[in-house]
């Protein structure tokens, strides 16, 4: 990848600088936020095109602007390919962010008033699945469902109970920081049983799912939602997945309900990532995503830092230092590895009893490293950095070995060559 910039250095040094210090900041750190990835530079180059000039509102073959020849073209490919990769009847590549896709889901079939169940943000949810200072908390009665406090997983039965009392007409599944895969074939049955959809938000998961890593729910639920630019490592955005059934409800929700203009280059950038996730390669990815996060949760396992639910089975981590490191919050355990160049989030954790600046955890992902070349040894040792700088918080002789491990590592494994 060209780092130089040299147009914009000329006409906006400014911003030409920041770029250039984000791309260094990719290449010297460690990123560890489970919800980032770093795209190919055939992505990048497609997000970067003249694609983001052109207007055009509605669908392929039904535009309302003149011109749109070429965005038909993308915006069909990127379809084609997630119907490959998926196996499903309907896509819609257009939602802005997966929070977006989600209000297009709800948009279509539910009303003002209407009943939600979902997973609590602290349990490992996300705003746009009901929380109250979302629209989707502010617009619907929501209820939420929580995991067992002694083992970290989500309990059936008791959702199917909740969901009975309730009455939901939506329920759904998918998370930010659930480190377990859902059973969405079980969700679909509680939902049929009460009469509700199923609303699968597969955010994080889109590239385990399409690489056939992690249970796939298209299917089984009503409407599948996720991210593009997280696991998959495609154009940054959302997308839908449902049946013919819902598809002319998703669509005009989609658009004019929801959203004005497609942002075409990022859908430009969503085919391109899509069809790098049809190869083979990806399959070795996706399963190495899985690896290095089961040899973190050893790792932390093996230093008295046992995960949330006591492992994972997908690409992240969620640590609660309550009882590792009880004098640790989760936003001074985050800036304790950012100090030497190892990015993770705070994040709140089951029973949750400090703020959301706060917290009492940190969530830990493996989806970029894995991208930039990290295999089993290397991640090995991410984990015992990672063990080493929190149980040494302030001992600037740990932060310096610990920088410089991190250093070795980046400069082994670089993002763009
Ligand atoms: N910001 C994303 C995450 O980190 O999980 C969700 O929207």
């Amino acid at each position: 990848m060209t780092t130089s910039h040299s147009h914009l250095q000329e006409t906006d040094p400014a911003v030409a600088e920041a770029i250039a210090g984000e791309e260094r900041r990719q290449e010297n750190n460690l990123e560890m936020i489970a919800s980032e990835n770093h795209v190919s530079e055939a992505v990048l180059e497609a997000q970067g095109s003249v694609m983001t000039n052109k207007y055009a509102e509605g669908y392929p073959g039904e535009r309302y602007y003149g011109g749109c020849e070429h965005m038909d073209t993308v915006e069909n490919l990127a379809i084609d390919r997630a119907k490959q990769l998926y196996g499903a009847e309907h896509v819609n590549v257009q939602p802005h962010s997966g929070t977006q896709a989600n209000m297009g889901v709800y948009f279509s079939v539910l009303e003002p008033g209407d009943r939600i169940l979902s997973l609590d943000l602290n349990h490992g949810g996300h705003l746009s699945h009901g929380h109250h200072v979302n629209f989707s908390g502010q617009l619907y009665d929501v209820e939420q469902y929580g995991v067992d406090p002694d083992t970290g997983y989500i309990d059936y039965d008791a959702v199917a109970a909740q969901a009975v009392e309730f009455d939901p007409d939506m329920i759904v599944s998918g998370s930010s920081a659930y480190p377990r895969e859902f059973d969405f074939e079980r969700l679909s049955e509680i939902a049929d049983e009460v009469g509700a959809y199923h609303l699968a938000d597969i955010a994080h998961v889109t590239g385990l799912v399409a690489a056939g890593v992690h249970v796939n729910p298209v299917g089984d639920a009503d409407f599948v939602t996720g991210s593009t630019h997280k696991t998959i490592r495609a154009g940054r955005g959302g997308m839908i997945m449902t049946t013919d059934e819902h598809a002319e409800a998703v669509d005009k929700a989609i658009f004019p309900g929801g959203q004005g203009g497609p942002l075409m280059h990022n859908i430009a950038g969503k085919a391109v990532g899509f069809g790098e996730a049809l190869e083979p390669e990806f399959v070795d990815y996706a399963e190495q995503v899985v690896a290095n996060a089961k040899t973190l949760a050893d790792v932390f396992t093996d230093a008295g830092m046992a995960p949330v639910s006591g492992g994972t089975d997908k690409h992240l981590l969620l640590l609660d230092l309550r009882e590792s490191h009880p004098d640790l919050t989760g936003e001074e355990a985050e800036d304790a590895l950012d100090d030497v160049g190892i990015t993770v989030n705070k994040n709140t954790v089951p029973g949750e009893t400090r703020s959301p600046f706060v917290t009492s955890g940190i969530r830990v992902g493996t989806p970029a490293l894995t991208t930039r070349g990290f295999d089993d040894d290397d991640m090995a040792t991410v984990g015992e950095l990672i063990v080493e700088r929190l149980n040494n918080p302030d001992d600037p002789d740990v932060a310096a070995s610990v920088q410089d491990e991190v250093d070795h590592l980046c400069a082994k494994n670089p993002v763009y060559e």
